[in-house]
């Protein structure tokens, strides 16, 4: 038996450092490493069982070549020689024919270790073909908004909570989605911290917490701006902070804060006068908060002011100027790496770029040249993108060649012309840094790849190669590159000898008082930056029109959270994961299901003008009436019928063109109506 000292790469804040064990080539164990603080000696449930991922026999074996239609999923086995051929001289006729820009590379996130994850981008940008505006899927609202408000910099480090008097989770279920903050904070709150959850639903964080505020969804910009009414009216904000080190208060407090008094920020969030005032009372007295903001609150029309006000909030109490304070979204922009060499080794200054959340859009409007061809790796834009409806039509057109890098035949790799059979990160080597908190770490493979499977890395030199590329980083070890991600790295990485992260985990701290690196160097309540593109400068609660309109016509809206046992379909291989999520549900309060005459357990249909999905009902008060939750993202074969995001449409959110899944309103009836 060996055992190895690797990082989780699943897409997740916490990045653990783990330990393989590894019995006559087969992963027999997966542990968090002890040695690693944050981590703590423990993975999650669902990293436990990666074994059963790795060794699944649903793994792909062989490169495959469709013979049936696309979308049946009828292929036949080829060599790797054969495949690599075929699509490289496909790419070499489209290229003389049309342009690179006639092929888009779609890579996302499944694998976060930076050679396997950007290596991938790496090869279309030094080929010109047109670029992939990556994660809009994901996160680049909150980012963006986060970026207009702070600067490109990361948040409080989460380890730092052992200094914070007071906790507020806004839109973020910590059990889900960062469980090694939660066992942190744990032991915070055993000294009578607080922990205070901003949740329209019951997540088991807010279950948890000291006190949870089921704030209906889409309002947080006015429950923020109503705190910070309250902070000024009442004398408890910090005004030397606030002169010192922001932009734009005075404009804010005459011409927004007004608007907010607490009766008017009780009817839009659904929350009491009271709960209003106890918060901003418990905010105004803390003196190191800290918010530890989600992304939940952002996946919506009007997201990018939510995440605006909220992040605005430590600067008026000063939190941000003392340890422990602040407010954690992410951590990653902090970390100044050079990744350079890997994401954009050589290629065209600019080239058109391609919104991720808007594929379907991009293949069947986009012209001179039209997309002819794509190739897609680690992601499942056939379930996880918003209208995949549209997407899929766009997918099964015979004009396109479509390439999908998996280690198993998902929803999307069906529509391929050729599935390429992918490493799991278990099977690779690579550099890790979190995003989620200051620490990084170089990892070897724990097992040899199964079957004939690739890495991203490696297959990207080979195609790269294949292509006639001849940048350095197309033949090079990834050991040997690590060293170049810390050639000029500024700020709190300069310090750290490249050598070490091959010896372990390594931890770096950013400065206790945060950092702003706005253009004016202070946190931006008033952004000119916003100003000019033409976006509400001052973070602001506003009716959406469009939101409201469909609100108008459509009883409930869509609200959707990370599953606990399923993070999109990144597990869905592990039939005990899958088992513990359970079928593909949504839930309804019990009035709502009552007024439908509907029964828990029950197939029903949720629909509206885009589509219609079937899923099994669950019967809770975890949410309020008006919505229905869909936890997670499950490929159709789970559900009664289809995916959720079947409902959804390509709107983009008010900063950095995100998706909007959350602006999505629909009814739920029996399934039986649907035949
Ligand atoms: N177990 C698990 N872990 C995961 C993932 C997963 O799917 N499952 N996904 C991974 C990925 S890719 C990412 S990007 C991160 C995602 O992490 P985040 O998106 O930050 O996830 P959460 O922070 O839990 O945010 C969702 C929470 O926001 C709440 N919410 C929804 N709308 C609103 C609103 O309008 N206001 C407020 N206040 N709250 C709202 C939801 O009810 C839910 O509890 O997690 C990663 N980790
Ligand atoms: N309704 C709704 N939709 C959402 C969200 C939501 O909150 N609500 N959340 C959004 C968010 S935050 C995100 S990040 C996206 C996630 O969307 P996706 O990126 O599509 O995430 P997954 O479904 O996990 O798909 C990852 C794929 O990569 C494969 N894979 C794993 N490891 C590797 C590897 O090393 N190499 C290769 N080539 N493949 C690999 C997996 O088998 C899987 O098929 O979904 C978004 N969709
Ligand atoms: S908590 Fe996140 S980083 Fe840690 S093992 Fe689980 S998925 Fe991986
Ligand atoms: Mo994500």
């Amino acid at each position: 038996m060996t055992k190895t000292r690797v990082v989780c790469a699943h897409d997740c804040p916490d990045m653990c450092s783990l330990v393989a064990e590894v019995e006559d080539g087969r992963l027999v164990r997966l542990q968090g490493d002890p040695d690693e603080a944050y981590t703590a000696g423990f993975a999650c449930a669902k990293v436990n069982r990666d074994m059963e991922t790795v060794h699944s026999p649903d793994r792909l074996r062989t490169p495959l070549r469709r013979v049936g239609p696309k979308g049946s999923g009828e292929f036949t086995p080829i060599s790797w020689d054969a495949a690599l051929d075929e699509i490289t001289s496909r790419w070499k006729a489209i290229i003389a024919e049309s342009g690179p820009q006639a092929i888009l590379g779609y890579a996302y996130s499944a694998h976060q270790g930076h050679m396997n994850r950007r290596l991938v981008g790496g090869l279309f940008h030094a080929l010109g073909t047109s670029r992939l505006q990556a994660g809009t899927v994901c996160d680049t609202c909150c980012e963006t908004a986060w970026d207009m408000t702070c600067g490109p910099v990361g948040g409080t480090d989460p380890e730092a909570v052992v200094h914070s008097d007071l906790v507020i989770a806004w839109g973020c279920d910590l059990m889900a989605v960062n469980v090694h903050f939660w066992a942190l904070l744990e032991k915070v709150r055993k000294t009578g911290v607080k922990l205070v959850v901003i949740d329209p639903r019951r997540s088991q964080t807010a279950a948890r917490a000291d006190w949870h505020l089921p704030i209906r969804v889409g309002t947080d910009a006015a429950l923020a701006c109503g705190i910070a009414h309250i902070l000024e009216r009442d004398g408890l904000l910090d005004r030397e902070y606030v002169a010192a080190n922001t932009l734009g208060f005075e404009r804010w407090s005459s011409e927004v804060l007004p608007q907010f008094p607490p009766a008017r920020v009780a009817e839009i969030t659904g929350l009491s006068v009271e709960a209003v005032e106890r918060l901003a009372a418990m905010y105004g007295a803390a003196k190191a908060s800290l918010i530890r903001l989600g992304e939940g609150m952002t996946r919506l029309a009007r997201g990018g002011q939510a995440l605006r006000a909220v992040a605005t909030l430590p600067a008026l109490t000063g939190a941000y100027g003392r340890e422990g304070g602040g407010a954690l979204l992410l951590a990653a922009g902090s970390m100044d790496f050079q990744f350079g060499m890997v994401g954009k080794p050589s290629g065209p200054a600019s080239a058109r770029m391609v919104n991720h959340l808007a594929l379907g859009e991009a293949l069947e409007e986009m012209t001179d040249p039209p997309l002819r061809a794509l190739f897609i790796a680690a992601n499942n834009p056939a379930v996880t993108n918003p209208d995949v409806n549209r997407l899929r039509r766009a997918l099964a057109s015979k004009e396109l060649f479509t390439v999908v890098h998996d280690p198993f035949m998902t929803d999307t790799a069906r529509y391929a012309d050729i599935v390429l059979p992918a490493t799991t990160y278990l099977e690779t080597e690579d550099f890790y840094r979190s995003y989620g908190s200051y620490r990084m770490q170089y990892a070897p493979a724990a097992v040899a790849p199964q079957h004939e499977a690739m890495s991203n890395f490696h297959l990207a030199q080979a195609l790269g190669q294949r292509m006639g590329l001849t940048d350095p980083v197309f033949s090079m070890a990834p050991k040997d590159i690590v060293p170049h991600f810390f050639k000029g790295a500024t700020g709190i990485i300069a310090a750290v000898d490249p050598a070490l992260v091959f010896e372990g985990p390594v931890k770096v701290a950013p400065p206790s008082a945060q950092e702003f690196r706005t253009p004016s160097g202070r946190l931006e309540i008033y952004s000119e930056t916003l100003a000019r593109q033409g976006v509400t400068p001052m973070p602001v609660w506003e009716v959406d029109p469009v939101e409201a309109a469909d609100a108008a016509r459509w009883p409930l809206r869509l609200l959707t959270a990370p599953g606990y046992f399923q993070a999109h379909t990144a597990y869905a291989a592990s039939p005990f994961l899958r088992k513990r999520e359970g079928a593909p549900c949504a839930i309804l309060h019990p009035e709502e299901a009552a007024k439908r005459g509907l029964a828990d357990g029950a197939s029903v249909k949720l629909f509206n003008g885009r589509g219609e999905v079937g899923l099994v009902l669950r019967i809770s008060d975890e949410v309020q009436p008006g919505v229905v939750l869909v936890p997670g993202q499950r490929p159709d074969g789970e559900a009664v019928s289809g995916t959720v995001n079947m409902l959804c449409d390509e709107r983009r959110t008010d900063m950095g063109e995100g998706a909007c899944y959350q602006s999505t309103f629909l009814d739920v009836a029996a399934w039986e109506q649907a035949a």
